[in-house]
């Protein structure tokens, strides 16, 4: 299976963050990291007085069902937490599956394709630099959903 996963950080030196949450993915039994697209720079969808954050997409190969990567992604979360809890409320890294295959999830603890990607350029961006001919479950094309995307601020670095 082939999903993607997309991190986001904003804290605690970001793009280490990305990077050591990259090689902790690749690092997991039957988690091949197979493509990772570029870091970009945006500020908070919420438009809160929160540092900039820092998004990138990666593509794994899998033979995890889409419930056990995402305790992959949890377990991944909390060990990078842990190094800022003590200083910081808010969370170090997030991982969020995006999409898994052409399979479609709605339960209580997953929902793919994610459900606020359409809204997210930190999403679109770096999945389309990866696929730029991907067509999301439910969604559709990912240039459709681009295009469809409005104004937004996000800086390729
Ligand atoms: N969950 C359901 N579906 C999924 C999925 N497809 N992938 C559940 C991952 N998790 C999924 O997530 C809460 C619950 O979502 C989990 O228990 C899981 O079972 P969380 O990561 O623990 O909590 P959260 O961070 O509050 O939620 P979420 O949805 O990840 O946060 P957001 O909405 O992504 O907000 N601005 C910019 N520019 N870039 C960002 O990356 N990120 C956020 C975080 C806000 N603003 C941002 C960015
Ligand atoms: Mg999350």
């Amino acid at each position: 299976m082939l999903a993607y996963i997309g991190l986001g950080s904003n804290l605690n030196n970001p793009k280490q963050q990305i990077k050591d949450a990259v090689m902790a993915l690749h690092a997991f039994e039957d988690v091949e990291v197979v493509n990772l697209s570029s870091l970009y720079q945006s500020p908070p969808v919420d438009g809160s007085k929160q540092p900039d954050y820092i998004n990138a997409m990666v593509q794994v190969k899998t033979h995890l069902t889409a419930l056990e990567l995402l305790h992959v992604c949890q377990a991944i979360e909390t060990q990078q937490h842990r190094v800022r809890e003590k200083k910081w409320g808010a969370r170090t890294i997030d991982l969020d599956i995006i999409t898994y295959g052409v399979q479609v999830v709605a339960s209580k603890q997953l929902v793919v394709p994610h459900p606020e990607m359409m809204n997210r350029a930190f999403v679109l961006i770096p999945l389309a630099e990866l696929e730029d001919d991907l067509k999301v479950p439910v969604l559709g094309p990912i240039q459709d959903l681009i295009a469809k995307l409005g104004d937004y601020e996000l800086t390729k670095l």
